[in-house]
């Protein structure tokens, strides 16, 4: 048995997404022949290059440049830097407009460089979503299409449509080139985000168009939180195996071939059905370290989008991604898919087989920066992380999401930096410690902030995910958090930060229980496809909140927040009252806040 692991356009294209690793380090110590391959970087090779580009109108500058380009954002070309900062190399486009306002000048020139180059290439992956391919975003692709699609009909409608677009016709071919050059006889799909749905299905489309024979399975993020209710038939026109949670298992069952499947949907007599058993995943400690062979670790696309130096982690750089334990240690936020396997089953490897698979990895990928993708890494294990590295002299850089929670002591924290930690991100959220303590997040704000200076303290640069339009919170509660957060950024707390407005899901304990947070579900059509967002109303309503709960724009604060943290994340406006930000009229702050 021949098996083929792909990721599906599209991911963020510096760095390759864990999970084809995952399985293709576990099957291979089963002794499974398992290749995988990028094809979302694939595609975006192929788009952004001057043959790509010949189908895309006006282009024609473009086109002479950006071969150039992208091998510079490989890393393979550096000394077009130069050509690139005198501004007369690139043609500069609508993206360029963000430079007379920002702090480029203080870049050093290679830094500029690839600062351009992204601004470059950010343009033109606007001119093929303007003039070619409306689904098309530089991470991302059709994810409209997929975010909480109840039914199947608009992803099926754009794959089946009588004239595919060029992007469709591009990922067609690519496909076919893979399956002749594989010949799989099962093909597994990740699909961790919505914007990888339609393009998993469109390559499924063609292994089946192209190799009948070819079974192909799908799992990941995305059907793990959004496909739990799955039950259209039409899905298996595309796919054979659905699988849910923890891959290892299942697809290894699904490999043997046996009959017998774990937590596996599949279609019988023209129905779909979830066939399982009562067999234990492979437990966290055990799946062993992932592998990267058959990934092209050179051609991953390096940029620098904004000059935030803790955003720059997210799109810069080859990142090892690595989990250090399975689920959240804490598991009671209210917002958050506790009942989700994911999050759920906490299981913790040992530190010193963390290490071990950190070692081989580097040996593999000849890379020593890791990200640690847990959702919240727990503060003891860190503690024994840090010190098995230090101890072995495992020489790494890397970062992680943590909880602001008082393990983290001082102690720790420089521990932390002396392994090797950069950066942590973690949730400040509401910034209030009313809705702190309602949604169980075990934090208090002052707690936060001194540990975020602890942090920042020894140069480990902190990003905060922040949340609004949380159930009863009032308008007044909203500006006093960003009136926090102001301080945080002004005293050199936190480096970064992102506002998330407040979704309910169906997996969280804020769905089992609402009336403990003033809101009511309001009914919705029966999901045959996805669900996960789920609509709600405000009971106990504060002034105006119920109407921002439903997105009514007049009372939306969000622009507001967005525009806030963008500009203290360059700087700007770190003593001005945070009115400033909104279009519409909203209270005085009136949050009091002793930092540290
Ligand atoms: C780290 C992370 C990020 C990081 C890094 C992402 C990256 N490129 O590496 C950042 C911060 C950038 C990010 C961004 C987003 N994320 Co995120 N992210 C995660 C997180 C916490 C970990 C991902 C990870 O590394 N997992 C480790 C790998 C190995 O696990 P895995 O992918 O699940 O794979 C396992 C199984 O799913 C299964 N499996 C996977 N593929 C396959 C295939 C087959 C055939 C089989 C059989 C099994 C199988 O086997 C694997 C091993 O057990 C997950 C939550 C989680 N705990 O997984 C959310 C998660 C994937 N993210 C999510 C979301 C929504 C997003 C965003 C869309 C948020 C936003 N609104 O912007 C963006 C999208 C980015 C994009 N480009 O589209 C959701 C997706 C769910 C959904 N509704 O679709 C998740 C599940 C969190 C959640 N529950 O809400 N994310
Ligand atoms: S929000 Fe984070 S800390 Fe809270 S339960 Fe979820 S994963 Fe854990």
């Amino acid at each position: 048995m021949r098996v083929l692991l792909v990721t599906p356009p599209l991911v963020q294209p510096n760095t390759s997404y864990p999970a084809t690793t995952v399985l293709t380090g576990f099957l291979q110590s089963r002794g499974i022949r398992v290749d995988q391959v990028d094809l979302s970087l694939e595609l975006v090779l192929r788009l952004f290059s001057s043959d790509g580009l010949r189908s895309v109108p006006h282009m024609a500058r473009y086109r002479k440049t950006v071969d150039a380009v992208v091998r510079f954002l490989q890393g393979r070309n550096p000394t077009l830097a130069r050509r690139i900062v005198s501004r007369k190399f690139l043609p500069e486009g609508p993206r360029f407009g963000v430079l007379d306002v920002l702090g480029y000048e203080t870049l050093s020139p290679q830094e500029q460089a690839k600062y351009l180059a992204s601004l470059y290439i950010d343009d033109m992956a606007d001119a093929i979503r303007d003039r070619m391919d409306p689904h098309f975003e530089l991470s991302r692709y059709a994810e409209k299409l997929a975010v909480s699609a109840l039914t199947f009909d608009p992803i099926r409608r754009d794959l089946e449509r009588k004239k595919p677009t060029p992007v469709d016709r591009l990922l067609d071919e690519l496909t076919r080139e893979t399956i002749r050059k594989h010949r799989p006889d099962m093909v597994g799909l990740t699909v961790p985000f919505p914007g990888n749905v339609y393009g998993a299905f469109r390559i499924a489309r063609m292994v089946k168009a192209f190799s009948p024979r070819t079974k192909i399975a799908i799992g990941g993020g995305y059907v793990n939180t959004e496909l739990r209710e799955l039950s259209d038939p039409r899905v298996f026109d595309y796919v054979d195996f659905v699988t849910l949670d923890d891959g290892a298992a299942p697809i290894l069952r699904i490999i043997e071939n046996s009959g017998r499947l774990l937590r596996t949907f599949v279609r019988e007599n023209g129905r779909v059905v979830f066939r399982t058993s009562e067999e234990h995943d492979i437990p966290h400690g055990r799946i062993g370290a992932p592998s990267f062979r058959g990934l092209k670790l050179d051609r991953y696309i390096s940029m620098i989008e904004m000059l935030n130096p803790m955003h720059k982690l997210w799109t810069a750089g080859r990142w090892n991604k690595l989990m250090l334990a399975h689920g959240c240690y804490w598991r009671k936020c209210a917002f958050c898919d506790t009942s989700l396997d994911t999050i759920r089953r906490f299981e913790p490897s040992p530190a010193d087989e963390l290490v071990d698979r950190i070692e081989t990895v580097i040996r593999e990928t000849g890379e020593r920066g890791f990200h640690f993708t847990d959702e919240a890494a727990p503060p003891g294990l860190l503690r024994a992380l840090s010190k098995r590295l230090i101890e072995r002299k495992v020489n790494i850089t890397w970062w992680c999401n943590i909880r602001f929670e008082r393990g983290f002591t001082p102690e720790l924290i420089r521990l932390m930096a002396r392994s090797g930690c950069i950066a942590v991100a973690g949730g400040l959220e509401t910034v209030s410690d009313r809705l702190l303590r309602l949604m169980r997040k075990g934090v208090t704000v002052k707690q936060a902030a001194r540990i975020t200076k602890a942090f920042a303290d020894v140069g480990i640069m902190v990003h905060a995910y922040l949340m609004y339009g949380f159930p009863t919170q009032t308008p007044q509660e909203t500006i006093d958090a960003l009136e926090r957060v102001r301080h945080l950024f002004a005293t050199g707390c936190i480096l970064s930060a992102y506002w998330h407005r407040f979704a309910l899901t169906v997996h969280s304990p804020m769905a089992r229980d609402p009336q403990r947070f003033g809101i009511r579900l309001l009914p919705m059509s029966r999901a045959t496809f996805a669900k996960n967002e789920i609509p709600f109303e405000e009971v106990v309503t504060a002034t105006f909140g119920r109407r921002w709960a439903v997105g009514d724009r007049r009372y939306d604060l969000g622009p507001g927040l967005r525009k806030a943290v963008y500009n203290y994340m360059h700087g700007v406006g770190l003593y001005e009252d945070v009115r400033k930000w909104f279009d519409l009229k909203v209270p005085r702050a009136k949050a009091k806040i002793r930092l540290p």
